[in-house]
């Protein structure tokens, strides 16, 4: 009755971040602190939040405060990043909307992990992002083993950048590769991604690790993520550094298919829907015995394999044995 007096229209948003379920929605540069309204979100029941950074919501302006307001919507995701959160037991969306992932890695402290990379390019794929790889921290000496992996991901298709956010090598060259696009920043903790987004804008003052504090595992210098409007027109998503990344939304069966050093050899196996484990006459299998397929990227496999299966037999029972 009364309240009808106060209806105020909606809006389209984005997020820019979001702690203790207060989200920062940025409607044309105005900026809403929001909540959300009622149990609308809760359709969502794949994933334990609700939204997340990049996302497009409609919501509704508080009557009584210029800078609130209520989520009432969220509209469909063209692109989403998402892992497996072990401790919530669900798949968790860290960031939406965006074009590039950015898997950020480096040559020590932390050390290089190609595995985790694996990984992150997978999630990108999956996610309809267009995953590209980082090594940073370039200013330390970059061994030859890394310079070979760094070579196989660029023969399998994706770029590779070389950095350093100490001395501005490979800045530019990244700066070109965002191209006014929105990238996700995303990698462990310490390898300088909220360095080297400072480095693509002068002034934004990200808060990066003490140079003194010496690497730990268990300490995050970005806390939450952030979508950040750069002045030359990309906009950049700053991400806490993660641990142990865990794919979601991806079936054992369809992983081989993320394998872009596999494509090549996979039509040539005997067994039409061949996963290159056991199956007599698997062409990948061949690959990797020729030296065609590295051994690592081959192990990696059957890891998150392993790991898709194990998982999906939690949550399903036995339907995927
Ligand atoms: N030598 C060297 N050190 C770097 C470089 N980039 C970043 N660092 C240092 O690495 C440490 C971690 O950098 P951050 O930017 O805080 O790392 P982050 O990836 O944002 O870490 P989280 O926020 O915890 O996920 C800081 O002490 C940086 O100064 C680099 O190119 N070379
Ligand atoms: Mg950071
Ligand atoms: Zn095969």
């Amino acid at each position: 009755m009364l309240q009808g007096c106060f209806r105020v229209s909606s809006m389209i948003g984005q997020v820019l971040f979001g702690i203790n379920n207060i989200y920062t929605v940025s409607v044309d540069g105005r900026e809403f602190k929001c909540r959300i309204k009622g149990k609308i979100l809760k359709t969502e029941k794949k994933f334990y939040n609700p939204v997340a950074v990049g996302d497009y919501v409609e919501l509704n302006p508080d009557p009584i405060s210029e800078e609130t307001g209520w989520i009432y919507q969220l509209r469909e995701r063209r692109s989403s990043l998402l892992r497996w959160n072990k401790k919530r037991k669900a798949a968790q969306v860290i960031a939406a909307n965006a074009d590039l992932l950015v898997c950020i890695c480096s040559v020590e402290s932390p050390p290089f992990r190609p595995r985790f990379i694996d990984r992150l390019l997978i999630s990108g794929d999956l996610g309809d992002l267009l995953p590209m790889v980082i090594i940073n921290k370039c200013d330390l000496g970059l061994t030859e083993e890394i310079s070979k992996r760094l070579a196989a991901y660029q023969s399998m298709g994706y770029q590779v950048i070389r950095c350093s956010a100490i001395n501005g090598q490979g800045i530019a060259e990244l700066e070109q590769a965002i191209n006014k696009q929105t990238a996700v920043f995303a990698g462990q903790s310490g390898v300088g991604k909220s360095h080297l987004l400072n480095c693509l804008e002068p002034g934004l003052n990200l808060k990066i690790r003490e140079v003194s504090s010496k690497f730990n595992r268990g300490v995050h210098t970005t806390n939450y993520s952030v979508m950040i409007n750069l002045k030359n027109g990309s906009t950049l998503i700053d991400t806490p550094g993660i641990r142990e990344f865990e794919l979601a939304g991806l079936k054992p069966e369809e992983l081989h298919h993320y394998f872009r050093d596999f494509l090549l050899f996979a039509p040539q196996c005997s067994y039409y829907a061949c996963m290159h484990i056991k199956e007599p006459g698997c062409a990948v299998r061949d690959a990797l015995e020729d030296g065609k397929i590295h051994p690592d990227r081959y192990e990696s496999y059957l890891r998150i394999y392993d790991h898709l299966k194990s998982f999906q037999k939690e949550y399903y029972g036995s339907a995927y044995d």
